[in-house]
């Protein structure tokens, strides 16, 4: 397996979607990945915590949501996604973590990056079991890592989610990487899968 040097000289993958339950550790890869290939990791769940810990108008609005395990509403996270991929550190390439949640979310994205001219061109799926998707979320300790609303989060997953597995497949997308290993591990499986056609 190759040292960052050699991911950025030889990796042109770099528009990737980390898609996978809550705490299967997107988040986590995501920073690891946007190291490697010199992009930046977008975390729409991270800008949303920070919009509610500075009690902006959209913390606010977003806030009872988090709490409660539901996702935030689709036009909502098209505004806020649209507004960061603006910016001009994202022309090289992003590791979105966290979006598209939806299938309605990734039809929005497909308009956002066709204004652009650019597409997707990887989905990185993290396959972790749901025992320890609980066992993670509870060590976290997050406002939002009570397990009852884990459960609600991993059952809206489930529903709302699941379905862009089939969605980015069919595009030829999709590459599944067994999350249930070290970071360090998956980080280096993710990177493989990058690499492959
Ligand atoms: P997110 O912030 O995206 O959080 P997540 O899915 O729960 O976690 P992630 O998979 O990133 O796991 P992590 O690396 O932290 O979403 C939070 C909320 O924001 C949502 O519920 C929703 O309300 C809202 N939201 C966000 N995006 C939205 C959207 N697009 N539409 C609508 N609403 C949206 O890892 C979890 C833990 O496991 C960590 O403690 C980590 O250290 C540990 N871990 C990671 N990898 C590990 C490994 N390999 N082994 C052992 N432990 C590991």
């Amino acid at each position: 397996m190759g040292g960052v040097a050699e991911v950025k000289g030889g990796l042109p993958v770099r528009r990737v979607i980390m898609l996978g339950a809550p705490g299967s550790g997107k988040g986590t890869q995501a920073l690891h990945l946007a190291e490697s290939l010199a992009v930046p990791a977008i975390s729409t769940g991270e800008m949303l915590r920070e919009a509610v810990a500075a009690g902006s108008e959209l913390g606010a609005r977003v806030e009872g949501v988090m709490a409660a395990g539901a996702l935030v509403a689709d036009d909502l996270m098209g505004e806020v996604v649209a507004s960061r991929l603006e910016r001009d550190d994202v022309r090289a390439g992003f590791i979105l973590d966290g979006y598209p949640r939806t299938t309605g979310q990734a039809e929005t994205l497909d308009g956002i990056l066709a204004r652009a001219g650019v597409k997707i061109e990887r989905v990185l799926l993290l396959e972790v079991p749901e025992a320890e998707l609980i066992r993670r979320a509870l060590g976290r300790g997050r406002a939002d890592d009570r397990e009852e609303v884990i459960r609600e989060r991993l059952r809206v997953y489930r529903e709302k989610t699941e379905p862009l597995i089939s969605f980015y497949r069919e595009r030829g997308l999709l590459a599944t990487v067994d999350g249930y290993q070290p970071v360090a591990t998956v980080t280096a499986a993710l990177i493989a899968a990058l690499g492959a056609d």
